[in-house]
């Protein structure tokens, strides 16, 4: 059904009113806005409830409310603010994003260049996660790698290997690696330069243990946040953008709890097997689920061994859970 003219005009028009409320009714911060001080941008370091902690183009780090009628940002975002004390300001608006990532329709992280998936020997790897996990990075967008922490934990690594062989065929680069031990650390921090990388994976796998790893002065930073934002110390409950000193930036994010599994659709997860994209419309049905049906393109792909059959049995798993 199309909107008559004046049904449009009526929506514009409570839309417009709906505004200007906001604007009013603004937050008493915003008050203290003064028109003397210079708007300038910021990037979004982490968000805690309704607050922000941007970082000026100076490195200065100020605590920020947002406009109420502004879209809520987060790490990795480019803001426009102002300052209203020598460490709190107000964001006034959200610089378009090159792309973001969401879980269940909550926004993670934003303007991110690669994805890191972190899994460990203990607490050890299950596939059904890592697919899950997978499928919302895929639907990002994102470069994808992953990473297979405290490997000196395993007894079988060779058996470790052939379980991500399956990733590897699916064209993920893996990386096994021990933070403990030190085990291949250089290697990948020399693939972290110059771009924003976000880790992401279970919680205790060690995506922080790793990011303290990269970063030496870490510690520094954590607690130059944590006395600022005044919120205790630091535990891995807000997803955080951190700088290399040598360039590029990490971003540490929570690990999820069993409850919050996302509710993934029909679509997301078949978009999110990234092998199964050239096999996708050449099935006899053009609805095809890839699973019952005669003259299935997915499940002759598995047949010939262009899709590894391990990863045909975790999609069905997904499609049916
Ligand atoms: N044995 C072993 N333990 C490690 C290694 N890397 C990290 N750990 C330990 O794993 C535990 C969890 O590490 P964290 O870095 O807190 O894990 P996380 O992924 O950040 O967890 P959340 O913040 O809860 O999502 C800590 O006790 C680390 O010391 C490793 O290579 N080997
Ligand atoms: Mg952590
Ligand atoms: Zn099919």
């Amino acid at each position: 059904m199309s909107l008559t003219r004046r049904q449009k005009w009526r929506i514009e028009k409570i839309q417009a009113e709906r505004i200007a409320r906001a604007n009013k009714a603004s937050d008493s911060s915003e008050e203290l806005l003064d028109d003397t001080v210079k708007p300038q941008t910021g990037l979004v370091i982490t968000r805690y409830g309704q607050r922000l902690l941007v970082e000026a183009e100076s490195g200065e780090l100020y605590q920020c409310t947002g406009r109420r009628n502004i879209e809520l940002s987060v790490a990795g975002d480019q803001v426009i603010f102002q300052t209203i004390s020598n460490d709190e300001g107000v964001v006034t608006a959200l610089l378009e994003r090159d792309n973001q990532l969401s879980r269940s329709q909550k926004l993670i992280a934003a303007n991110i260049d690669e994805l890191w998936l972190v899994v460990a020997i203990e607490p050890h790897y299950q596939f059904e996660l890592i697919d899950r996990y997978l499928v919302v990075a895929e639907n990002a967008g994102l470069p994808i790698n992953i990473v297979v922490n405290k490997i000196e934990l395993s007894t079988d690594i060779d058996k470790v290997k052939r379980d991500f062989s399956m990733y590897e065929s699916a064209g993920y680069p893996i990386h096994y690696l021990s933070v403990k031990e030190q085990t291949n650390i250089a290697e990948l921090k020399a693939l972290l330069n110059d771009k924003t990388h976000i880790f992401l994976g279970q919680s205790g796998v060690g995506k922080s243990s790793l990011i303290n790893e990269l970063i030496p002065d870490l510690n520094l930073r954590v607690n130059e946040i944590s006395s600022k934002s005044k919120l205790g110390k630091h535990t891995t409950t807000n997803t955080t953008l951190y700088h290399i000193p040598s360039g590029g930036d990490l971003i540490d994010s929570p690990g999820i709890r069993e409850f919050q599994l996302d509710e993934l659709t029909d679509k997301e997860i078949l978009s999110g097997f990234r092998e199964f994209k050239p096999f996708i419309g050449l099935c006899k049905f053009r609805n095809c689920a890839h699973i019952n049906e005669p003259n299935c393109a997915i499940k002759t792909a598995v047949e010939n061994g262009d899709i590894h059959p391990k990863r045909y049995t975790n999609y069905l798993q997904l499609i049916s859970g």
